[in-house]
């Protein structure tokens, strides 16, 4: 059987969610990988049942995550993220929540290439709700960093461990070619960026490891996220 890596599931009402579901019905074994910020609440969620009825597959069982990792995709080594942040109460007890941290976890648990899939199902745009015009810097980059860059180290990190003729997945927003007002805090350039960069690394990925990148862009869908901007 496969095996896929989810990144960006936090609880069962999003995109992720919903691919781990389908990528199970099918056969596939899947991890996910959840914000620290939303980890407990997740976890917490599953443990009292609250998520049975989303959990229940056609054949009347109830899926479940082979594991369910930390996360933070804004930072690449451990060492990228701020102190205060490493101390603070969600992160201090989930261990090595960066890219590489999920790498090398992943790694041990399941050997030198466990993966069959991986899927980005995560953005974050701090100011997504201000008119691009009105962004701060700050507020744009954080887009940019949490939404685009994060696949790209996720490449970088997780070509290795993939099998050959394996696929990356990540979802995208038609914000990015078509002026849609609602969509601002940088989050259209950030999915312009997430756009070429899987040209480009299914280029480069694609020579490196011999896998496929690709990304979906995605009709509404009421999430948590997309609630955040009125969908
Ligand atoms: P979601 O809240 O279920 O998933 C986002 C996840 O990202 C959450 O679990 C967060 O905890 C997690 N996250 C945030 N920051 C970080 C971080 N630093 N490290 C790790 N995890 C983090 O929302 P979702 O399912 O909407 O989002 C999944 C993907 O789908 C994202 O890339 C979205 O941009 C993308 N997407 C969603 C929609 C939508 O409607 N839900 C659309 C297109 C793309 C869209 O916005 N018309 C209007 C709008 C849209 C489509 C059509």
């Amino acid at each position: 059987g496969k095996r896929a890596l989810v990144a960006g599931v936090a609880d069962d009402g999003g995109f992720g969610f919903a691919i781990a579901k389908a990528l199970i019905e099918a056969g596939a074994t899947v991890c996910v990988a959840t914000w620290p910020p939303a980890l407990n609440i997740f976890l917490n969620l599953l443990e009292r049942g609250k998520m049975d009825e989303s959990r229940k597959l056609k054949d009347g069982t109830l899926l479940n995550f082979e594991k369910i990792y930390p996360l933070d995709a804004v930072f690449d080594t451990l060492e990228d993220a701020p102190q205060e942040l490493r101390e603070s109460k969600r992160y201090k007890d989930v261990g090595d929540f960066s890219i590489a941290g999920l790498a090398a976890r992943v790694q041990a648990d399941f050997g030198a290439q466990p993966l069959d899939i991986l899927v980005h199902s995560l953005a974050n745009g701090p100011e997504v709700k201000k008119p691009l015009m009105e962004t701060s810097r700050a507020g744009y980059l954080a887009a940019v960093s949490a939404s685009a860059y994060s696949l790209v180290s996720m490449v970088r990190h997780f070509g290795p461990l993939m099998r050959r003729g394996g696929s990356v997945a990540s979802l995208t927003y038609m914000a990015s070619e078509r002026a849609i007002p609602g969509y601002g805090g940088g989050m259209s350039s950030a999915k312009a960026a997430l756009e070429s960069d899987t040209r480009v690394l299914a280029f480069e990925a694609g020579r490196k490891y011999g896998i496929r990148i690709n990304t979906v862009s995605a009709g509404p869908y009421a999430s948590r996220a997309a609630s955040a901007i009125g969908i």
